[in-house]
């Protein structure tokens, strides 16, 4: 929206002049000096000019204004606003927060707050804006957050989580999932998924955030921890590594997987993500369910959608058997992209 200043001091044709004043601006931070002569032109006569100016005919009637700016003038007087103004706002606002919302944990609302507040680079985030933690480290290691992880090097992150892991128990065993399990030939960050056969998920959680990301921290490997959310679909840790000798930061996310949800997890963390809804979507066309867990027939839901009962689990263990059940060919991750 256009502000309007609503004294009277640029007389009856004071709304025209604010806005076409800031088209003026606009065109003084791009350079345009044919225009800028132009647009104050506009001004210095319509400043002078008695009577409310409201279509093209009497702007064009007037000293120094020509057609183009005439029909600006009609338009602003009919709707209070320029659209053409409207647009040269958006596009560098576009911009910020395009690049405010790829700040890590910062979501479109709060990209939006920050542009509404004036900001409009990231140092003057880190500088000025209230932030967290965790978006102070997203703003630190933007670049790095924001670059492709090569697939050689999403391989040596897993080695680093694998080799620690089997330090504490060889039984333990690391699965790297998402885009590089789909063979990509590189990732937006490393998905580990963290199993160990016949385990529960308490014991997996004590191993993996008791020793492991303590021993991984002292050696220097796992540089921040960034959120730990242990719900009843799962527990994940997400943080950044670094390799020995690198100064990269990576985003890099721990899947505590018990064995006998193994097969719903692979399915899950490979992807993507719209692979993903299309299973879930035809699991219940067959009266099942599908997540990160199992997949699960029976389950009762109210007129609202909600959930009467989970329903019995019918596979959760083998990721080969949860498509057979569902009546889907196998599918080898590589191909998992819709
Ligand atoms: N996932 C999903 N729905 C979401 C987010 C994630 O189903 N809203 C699943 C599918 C993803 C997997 O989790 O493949 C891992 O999530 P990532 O965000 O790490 O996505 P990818 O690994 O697929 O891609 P990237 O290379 O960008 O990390
Ligand atoms: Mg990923
Ligand atoms: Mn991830």
């Amino acid at each position: 929206m256009q502000k309007h200043s609503a004294g009277s001091s640029d007389g009856p044709n004071a709304t025209t002049i604010t806005i076409l004043q800031q088209m003026a601006d606009y065109y003084g931070k791009t350079g345009d000096e044919w225009r800028i002569r132009a647009y104050r032109k506009a001004i210095g006569t319509l400043r002078n000019h008695p009577v409310k100016i409201s279509t093209r005919e009497e702007a064009l009637a007037l000293p120094q204004i020509g057609e183009r700016l005439a029909c600006k003038i009609e338009e602003i007087a009919t709707t209070n606003r320029l659209r053409r103004l409207d647009n040269v706002k958006a596009e560098p606002n576009d911009q910020i927060l395009q690049t405010f919302m790829q700040v890590y944990g910062a979501g479109l609302a709060k990209a939006s707050e920050w542009v509404a507040q004036g900001y409009k680079t990231l140092d003057e985030l880190l500088g000025k804006a209230c932030l967290t933690e965790n978006q102070r480290i997203g703003i630190h290691h933007y670049e790095d957050f924001n670059s492709r992880i090569p697939r050689a090097e999403v391989k040596q992150h897993g080695d680093v989580v694998r080799q620690a892991l089997h330090n504490i128990d060889p039984a333990f065993e690391v699965i790297v999932g998402g885009s590089y399990r789909r063979g990509a030939s590189t990732s937006g960050d490393i998905d580990c998924l963290i199993t160990r056969p016949d385990t529960s998920s308490t014991h997996l959680r004590a191993v993996v955030l008791e020793q492991l990301i303590q021993t991984l921290t002292a050696s220097g490997f796992l540089v921040a921890s960034l959120a730990s959310i242990h719900k009843d679909d799962g527990s994940k840790w997400h943080g950044a590594s670094c390799l020995p000798g690198r100064k990269t930061w990576r985003r890099i996310d721990l899947l505590l997987v018990p064995s006998d949800e193994l097969g719903a997890a692979l399915i899950y963390f490979t992807g993507n993500d719209i692979f993903n809804r299309s299973m879930r979507l035809l699991a219940s066309t067959k009266g099942m369910r599908l997540n990160q867990r199992g997949l699960y027939k029976g389950c009762l839901r109210g007129h609202g959608r909600e959930k009467l009962s989970e329903g019995t689990l019918v596979e959760g263990r083998d990721e080969k058997r949860i498509f057979e059940v569902l009546g889907v060919p196998w599918r080898m991750p590589e191909h998992r992209i819709c």
